[in-house]
């Protein structure tokens, strides 16, 4: 989906480039023909030759620039002649007769060779220039010098801290950097060690670039910005010389921002003696001797990004460096719901649209997720002619940044199309016959994305602990899908597999991590507590994972074998309808429905 969305604006830009590539091997074709054509290139004299020629009155004219002297003859011939450093030659020349200009450019008097030689070129520069400001996505950016950092800043609105929403205590953090940026005498007046570096850390999608973009917004200043991954080259050095560059580029504008994104690429903590990553080192290096080199009256701010602070070389970190850290957490609901508003901004939605309630149904999704959502419902509303973004539109949109789009041509026979039905039916019934498991919002058998068939579940509430009943609870209904396909068909498919991982994944995490089994309260061995689990130790490890996931596996077997005709009257039904949200499975079930046990 996203991938699409990305080629298609790659497209027209790919061909700009390509129609930019054509039109300069064209010009410099045309160029050098028309050059060889109408002026013949000067000819390269000693300057006593030339001397000479003036002695002889046979030079009309002379330009110096530098210690070059561009001649023209009495006979329109051209010469070019170098001279020292401290001679002058203006004098005996205007003894001489001859007209002497001096041009302090890097090229005398331009020819029509010249212009026919340089003005394909500006062209192409400004066609280049042309489509970084008017082309695709990232129109006000700008790539910059060998660093390839990317400038933001002039004309197009800035972002500001209204557009950053749901994470309130990191906008508090940075507020103070905006201060330092905005008002840095102030803090010099103090004796305040002003800050160099901030580390923001945060899983992806969490605004990390939004809110950096959001500081320099504030403070009115110009933002670079470059990837970590980037520095990381092929080849030695490279990487260096970028975040030399970089810094050379931001001192010149400063005071200014530099945002680091996946600062882990570069910044992982360096080897044990191996070598074959000199160049991350070379690096990270030269980033640290940057930040040691701003002084007192060095404006700017690094600003990283990473998700991963645990891998962080320990001298990023140390005072004068990255030595200010700020959280970006998941949205809560509240968060969710400004997100959603602020995205809402520029889209009409019909009135009896509850954000509250969209916040609710999408638990764990991260802003991105969130404006994917919007977009996603716009993008249907706009397709369907409709005048507002509906209910059905964002929910829509949910399940396509749950799942993909869906996938009504994948076609299935009636016979499998059952088996999904079954299979999708078995986890909504475990899930509902469980006291401990979330409300289901959704069962469909339409195929999305890798998947054929599909339930949803959303919490009630944000939590943030998740007790082992909860866990188990999860684990049987992973497993609904498969034990319903056993029931019913007397066999099983290949297709539970994703429902297979998770759930090994999960016990394997409630016995290693969460100390959840008979194991006692014991969590794994982690490498700085000495290693690896011992051959005795990993046997009873396996086995623990496998009577936990046994467990979960008995439990939804029991819970469908006494649920057996619902099962079936629903899974039917389904077929039917295709998808059945919360509501309506709720009015299946009946007022009968019970907890199992
Ligand atoms: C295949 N897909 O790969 C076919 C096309 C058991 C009714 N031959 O458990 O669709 O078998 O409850 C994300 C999400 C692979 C990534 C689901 C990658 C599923 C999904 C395998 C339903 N619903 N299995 C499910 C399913 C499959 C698969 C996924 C993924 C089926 C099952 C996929
Ligand atoms: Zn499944």
């Amino acid at each position: 989906m996203k991938k699409l969305r990305r080629r298609f604006q790659a497209l027209p830009r790919r061909f700009w480039v390509a129609a930019a590539a054509v039109f300069f091997i064209v010009s410099i074709a045309v160029s050098i023909y028309v050059g060889r054509g109408n002026a013949p290139a000067p000819m390269q004299v000693p300057i006593s030759s030339l001397l000479n020629l003036a002695d002889q009155h046979q030079l009309l004219r002379v330009d110096i620039n530098n210690n070059t002297l561009y001649a023209v003859g009495t006979d329109g011939k051209q010469y070019v002649s170098l001279k020292e450093d401290q001679q002058t030659v203006t004098e005996q020349l205007r003894r001489d007769g001859v007209v002497v200009t001096v041009s302090d450019g890097s090229r005398a008097a331009l020819g029509p060779s010249t212009i026919a030689a340089i003005l394909p070129i500006a062209i192409i520069l400004g066609v280049i220039w042309l489509m970084m400001r008017h082309g695709g996505p990232n129109n006000q950016a700008m790539s910059f010098g060998r660093s390839g950092a990317r400038r933001y800043d002039g004309d197009s609105r800035p972002v500001t801290f209204d557009d950053v929403a749901g994470v309130e205590e990191a906008k508090q953090e940075l507020a103070e950097i905006v201060q330092f940026l905005k008002y840095p005498e102030k803090f010099r007046a103090m004796g305040a060690r002003v800050p160099k570096g901030v580390l923001l850390v945060g899983p992806p999608g969490t605004g990390k670039t939004l809110i950096s973009r959001a500081v320099a917004g504030e403070a009115a200043v110009p933002f670079f910005s470059i990837s970590g991954s980037e520095f990381v080259e092929m080849f030695v050095g490279v990487g260096a010389s970028r975040v030399r560059d970089l810094f050379r580029q931001a001192k010149r504008s400063a005071p200014c921002i530099v945002f680091i994104d996946e600062i882990d690429a570069v910044g992982r903590h360096r080897g044990n003696g191996f070598s074959g990553h000199d160049e991350r080192e070379q690096t990270l290096n030269q980033l640290l001797v940057e930040m040691d080199g701003f002084d007192i009256n060095t404006n700017i701010i690094v600003i990283a990004a990473t998700n991963r602070p645990d891998v962080l070389d320990q001298a990023l970190l140390r005072p004068g460096r990255f030595d200010r850290r700020v959280t970006l957490d998941p949205p809560d609901i509240g968060g969710r719901r400004a997100i959603l508003e602020v995205h809402a901004q520029t889209k009409p939605l019909e009135p009896e649209v509850d954000l509250a309630a969209i916040a609710q149904q999408t638990a764990g999704f991260s802003g991105a997720d969130l404006a994917n959502v919007l977009n996603e419902a716009a993008i249907l509303a706009a397709r369907s002619g409709k005048e507002a973004i509906g209910r059905h539109e964002l929910e829509e949109g949910i399940m396509r940044v749950v799942a993909g789009p869906e996938r009504r041509s994948r076609v299935v026979t009636d016979y499998e199309k059952s088996i999904i039905s079954y299979h999708e039916v078995g986890h909504a019934l475990v899930m509902k016959a469980l006291k401990h498991a979330h409300p289901v919002t959704k069962v469909s058998v339409i195929a999305r994305g890798q998947a054929l068939g599909l339930t949803v579940q959303a919490p009630k509430h944000d939590s943030y602990l998740t007790s082992k009943a909860q866990l188990m609870a999860r684990m049987a209904a992973l497993l609904g899908g498969r034990a319903a396909e056993e029931l019913i068909f007397g066999d099983v498919t290949t297709g539970a597999r994703q429902d297979l991982d998770a759930v090994t994944d999960l016990a394997r995490r409630m016995v290693l991590e969460f100390a959840m089994s008979d194991l006692g309260v014991v969590a794994a061995p982690s490498s700085e507590r000495g290693g690896e689990l011992s051959p005795e130790m990993a046997a009873k490890v396996d086995h623990e994972t496998i009577r936990l996931i046994d467990e979960a596996f008995n439990t939804a077997r029991a819970i469908l074998r006494e649920r057996r005709d619902k099962l079936v009257e629903i899974a039917e039904h389904l077929l039917k309808v295709e998808t059945i949200d919360g509501a309506e499975l709720d009015a299946l079930l009946g007022p009968d429905w019970t907890y199992y046990a």
